[in-house]
């Protein structure tokens, strides 16, 4: 059997946090980034998944002498952790001036702005050691859809990616889809819009995805499909995994706690196509409830990664052939209930019974 050391894992500074919400404040006091850090190793985590200012604090302050000393210097805090930077995203929509997206705006000054803002996102993650900055879009939709032309955001979208592409012909990117929040409606909602518009631009086959389960979810789609789907183009290029009860606002639940059956099928599509084998991170991005005290609020970290590795045993010890001879019958009750015992760990005395009815009546 394959060791679990064959999947590396991240998550990004952001996921420990205070637990303020829409409607209440913080309840926990800021961890300072240091702190964070030391969490990584103590729970088996090796990549780090940063915003271009989590590298670079106020960033739009400082001169390039300033953020290139600054990011050298961030870069070395996470060598000596052992850690690696896995990814660098550009934060537009914290800006005041990405108030109606940064891409997409109708105002020249701002997409400017948004486009210069994520050329030095490109830089930073250079200088960080990796070629993979994520695109989340995040406030690049609409509060009302007649506030902007969807074809003429598409178009400002490639352009943009194209600028990034050319600025530096190392980097790949990979968009992050969702389908709302912030926004009402965003553009590029699904794993397959974000591939249909790599398509378009300048260099496709350095554009690719990162799916987030939630994400999918939010948009009713089944997360292991979306992930079959890029791993088919090769461009699942990270994952943030999560979980989600029903459609409401974004949650970011620990993986596997609202759907851990889903959560099993994520992990068997990533197992089918040898994820571990990439040298691609399982990257996680989730939210410690707002009930949990400060010294147990990287609980839902440690969890996630539990419970994504016991999925790749169960993975791993699925009955296969048994599973094989049910869809051969078309038997799919007796799948199911396949699927049930082998995830709760009991026998199953109903399949037996009809394997024992099978024979009889052959
Ligand atoms: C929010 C997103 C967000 C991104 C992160 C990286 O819904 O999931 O957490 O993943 O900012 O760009
Ligand atoms: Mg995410």
């Amino acid at each position: 059997m394959t060791s679990q050391a064959d999947y590396k894992f991240s998550f990004g500074p952001w996921n420990i946090h205070e637990g303020a919400d829409p409607f209440g404040p913080t309840v926990r006091d800021s961890v300072d980034f240091a702190a964070k850090i030391a969490v990584y190793k103590r729970l088996g985590f090796d990549g780090v998944q940063l915003h271009d200012d989590d590298a670079v604090a106020d960033l739009e302050d400082k001169s390039w002498d300033e953020i290139q000393a600054e990011a050298k210097e961030m870069r070395r805090l996470l060598e000596s952790e052992g850690l690696e930077a896995e990814f660098v995203a550009p934060r537009l929509w914290e800006d005041p001036r990405g108030i109606d997206g940064g891409l997409t705006a109708n105002d020249p000054e701002v997409r400017r702005w948004g486009v210069e803002r994520s050329k030095k996102a490109v830089d930073i993650a250079k200088l960080m050691g990796t070629d993979l900055v994520v695109l989340w879009l995040a406030r690049e939709g609409t509060y009302i859809r007649e506030s902007k032309s969807a074809r003429v955001a598409y178009d400002r979208l490639v352009e943009a990616i194209n600028t990034m592409l050319q600025h530096d012909p190392t980097i790949r990117i990979a968009i992050e889809p969702k389908p709302n929040e912030p926004m009402d409606q965003a553009y590029v909602p699904t794993i397959g819009h974000a591939l249909a518009l790599a398509e378009r631009t300048c260099d496709p086959q350095r554009v690719g995805g990162l799916i987030e389960t939630a994400h999918a979810q939010l948009a009713g789609l089944d997360p292991s499909d979306e992930m079959a789907f890029a791993l088919g183009n090769d461009k699942l290029w990270s994952v943030h995994l999560n979980d989600q009860n029903g459609l409401k606002f974004d949650q970011d639940k620990s993986f596997g706690s609202a759907n851990l059956r889903a959560a099993f099928n994520q992990v068997r599509v990533l197992e089918e196509a040898r994820y571990f084998d990439t040298g691609r991170y399982i990257g996680l991005d989730v939210k410690a409830m707002r009930t949990q005290e400060a010294s147990r609020a990287t609980q839902h970290l440690a969890n996630s990664k539990a419970v994504f590795e016991a999925l790749v045993q169960k993975a791993r010890t699925f009955p296969e052939q048994q599973a094989q001879q049910l869809i051969a019958d078309r038997d799919y009750e007796s799948l199911e209930m396949l699927v049930l015992s082998h995830l709760m760990g009991v026998a199953c005395p109903e399949l037996q019974q009809q394997e024992d009815y099978a024979t009889q009546t052959a």
